[in-house]
């Protein structure tokens, strides 16, 4: 099966201007390989009840049957640990090269995935930057893929994002809720108000299962309720960071992050934060094994 790899892929100008004017951009049909959207897609429901065909438990897993309100967005944090076929696209060299691209970078390395399941009338996701949230590292950038497994639009509660927020100079903080807040703009419109912006503009991503959009690590992005009656949505994001990045050493690495940093060292352990990609072709050893089907050794 292909493994989502094309050293061919190159960004127009006009792309990247995009990216630098508005903070994001999508891109329809990033992944040529429609079977392993399908395989994802079909793989879903059984990783959300345990079924963890690597062995390894992820990091996040909200929404567990009989665990969890069926109307939140269920959400799985580093899913690429415990399924290989999540791992053949987290951990895509294509998909780290646009990220890398994208945010100028030498080369691109996972800070974790994140699986966002919003079934039929589906509780929102708060408006937040992703920044904050990784804040414990040198250098301190992120910028983030959202892959669309299925097909996403206003119509399934798709994932929006204020134009030119990332350009903002108040930064947000972690206080506000992530999951089924009241207000889910309640954090945007209070940050636009401090910018001076009456009415940020707000564009939904719509794009077909195996487009993307990408967006800059300050850019506020949230999602509202699902509206629709029968389609729900699903999608992966992966949060990149630079490929040379390291703990801080005077900051504690926080509830995920910090289960992973070796004592008295900021070297953060390519087992658990693989380097997909880089201008002078390494990649990660462990991602030949991590791709692989563990079943059929
Ligand atoms: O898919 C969503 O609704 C939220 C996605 C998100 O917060 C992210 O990609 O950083």
């Amino acid at each position: 099966m292909e493994q989502t790899q094309d050293h061919s892929f190159c960004l127009s100008k006009s792309q990247k201007d995009s990216f630098e004017n508005d903070g994001f951009l999508i891109i329809d049909d990033i992944i040529a390989d429609k079977q392993l959207i399908q395989t994802i897609r079909e793989r879903i429901k059984p990783l959300f009840a345990g079924d963890f065909t690597t062995g390894i438990f992820p990091d996040e897993w909200y929404g567990r049957p009989g665990l969890s309100k069926e109307d939140i967005t269920k959400e799985m944090v580093n899913a690429w640990k415990s399924d290989h076929n999540i791992a053949r696209l987290v951990l895509s060299e294509k998909l780290g090269k646009l990220a890398a691209d994208l945010m100028g970078w030498t080369g691109a390395r996972i800070a974790q995935d994140d699986i966002f399941w919003k079934p039929v009338s589906g509780k929102p996701i708060g408006f937040h930057q992703d920044q904050p949230y990784m804040s414990f590292f040198n250098p301190s950038q992120v910028v983030t893929v959202w892959i669309a497994i299925t097909d996403v639009s206003k119509e399934n509660g798709t994932l929006e994002y204020a134009l030119g927020s990332h350009k903002w100079t108040h930064d947000s903080t972690l206080k506000d809720q992530f999951h089924a807040p009241t207000d889910y703009m309640y954090t945007l419109v209070n940050a636009a108000h401090k910018q001076g912006i009456e009415s940020p503009v707000i564009v939904p991503v719509e794009t077909k299962s195996g487009g993307c959009s990408v967006h800059h690590g300050k850019t506020y992005h949230g999602s509202a309720t699902n509206p629709s009656e029968s389609r729900e949505r699903i999608s992966i994001a992966i949060h990149y960071l630079p490929s040379e990045c390291e703990f801080l050493s005077d900051k504690p690495a926080g509830y995920i992050y910090g289960r992973y940093k070796i004592h008295n060292s900021t070297t953060m352990d390519e087992t658990f934060f693989p380097i997909t990609y880089t201008q002078s072709g390494y990649r990660s050893p462990c991602i030949n094994d991590f791709i692989k089907d563990p079943l059929s050794k």
